[in-house]
């Protein structure tokens, strides 16, 4: 092995500096692997992937300029909008969700941020669907004060809000709201007492730097959350980001492994992007410490992998859900 191979396999750093982050990236792909793996094993069952199902409450319309964002009211994409959903159409999708496997429900709202007024009719959603049985968890823009407690009273597990890409980058993405509110609104779910659900999506053009920047944002939150998504970027026609160059598949895979040793005990979701990666490029996700996959034919707006075909590539790599 190299000097700056065990350099980098030796560190194990209270905060994660962007430089090493990138030496972590740019490890030889196997080197990396086994590193993950290793992490991956000391903390997790390696053959068990946590099942989450999103449903859009609220769709289209949305005012802010995301640049990846099918949902902003300002691109013309072919999403429909679609006033929030009635109770009982979120309880029937949640129980079917549940009758599939999945453990964890993700409401997906399409706001800058809830009114005072969606918060009631969210935390309706939000207990019914604990009262099934399932994990609740949901995305629902930035927070006021006393919003974050509003929801972790009407039973919230998880909020999820993403930091989406490394400060430095974050400009050429998103205009209408900084990365200080993004780590505002995180810093208010965290004292309300929910687990922090926050990752970002690669493939939007990013240099390997800025995926390193990224992580290491992720990483030195204190604590680190205890979700993170990892998104490859859906390219929905009609969006700024439509035709950038897509990212190569073993470099989303660094990403993963990235993510899984600088938050050993977290949960590293392999998110959107899934239709268009083969069942190989999973596998390869899953072995750098991937435990968790959003479950069910549809993310909020886009497609993602029919339940069966993820029920038969668990079950050619012995994955177990949970
Ligand atoms: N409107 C809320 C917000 O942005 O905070 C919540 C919903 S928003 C759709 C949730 C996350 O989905 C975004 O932060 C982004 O990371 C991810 N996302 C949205 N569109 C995407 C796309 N085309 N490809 C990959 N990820 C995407
Ligand atoms: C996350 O990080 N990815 C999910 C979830 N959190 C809400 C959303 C992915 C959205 C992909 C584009 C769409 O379907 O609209
Ligand atoms: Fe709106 Fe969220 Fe889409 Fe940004 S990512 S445009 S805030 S729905």
């Amino acid at each position: 092995m190299n000097q700056s191979v065990s350099d980098v396999i030796s560190i194990k750093p209270s905060v994660w500096m962007v430089p090493q982050v990138e030496a972590l990236l740019d490890l030889p792909f196997s080197d990396l692997i086994h590193r993950a793996q290793l992490i991956h094993r000391q903390y997790h069952d390696a053959n068990a992937v946590q099942l989450s199902t999103l449903i859009s409450v609220k769709t289209g319309g949305c005012p802010e300029d995301c640049g990846y964002c099918p949902q902003a009211a300002r691109y013309h994409t072919s999403v429909e909008d679609q006033e929030m959903l009635s109770l009982t159409e979120v309880i029937d999708t949640a129980r079917a969700a549940k009758a599939k496997g999945a453990s964890r429900f993700c409401m997906g709202a399409a706001w800058r941020g809830p009114k005072q007024r969606d918060i009631g009719k969210i935390s309706e959603m939000i207990s019914s669907v604990k009262a099934l049985g399932l994990e609740t968890c949901a995305t629902l823009g930035m927070l006021k004060p006393g919003q974050a407690d509003q929801l972790r009273q009407a039973g919230l597990d998880y909020y999820n809000h993403n930091l989406d890409t490394a400060p430095e980058f974050y400009g050429e993405v998103i205009t209408t709201r900084d990365y200080q509110d993004r780590l505002d609104t995180l810093d208010q779910v965290r004292a309300a007492g929910m687990n922090v659900c926050c990752g970002g999506i690669v493939g939007m053009g990013e240099s390997r730097q800025a995926r390193a920047g990224l992580i290491a944002q992720l990483a030195n939150l204190n604590p680190y959350p205890d979700s993170v998504p990892i998104n490859n970027l859906v390219q929905v026609p009609g969006t700024p980001l439509h035709g950038t160059e897509a990212l190569d598949h073993f470099e989303f895979v660094r990403t993963i492994a990235a993510a899984r040793i600088t938050m050993p005990k977290a949960m590293v979701r392999l998110s959107a992007g899934r239709q268009e990666m083969s069942e190989a490029v999973q596998a390869l996700c899953f072995l750098a410490g991937a435990n968790s996959i959003f479950y069910g034919d549809k993310l909020l707006t886009t497609g993602n992998p029919e339940s069966q075909r993820d029920d038969n590539l668990f079950q050619k790599l012995g994955i177990h859900s949970i």
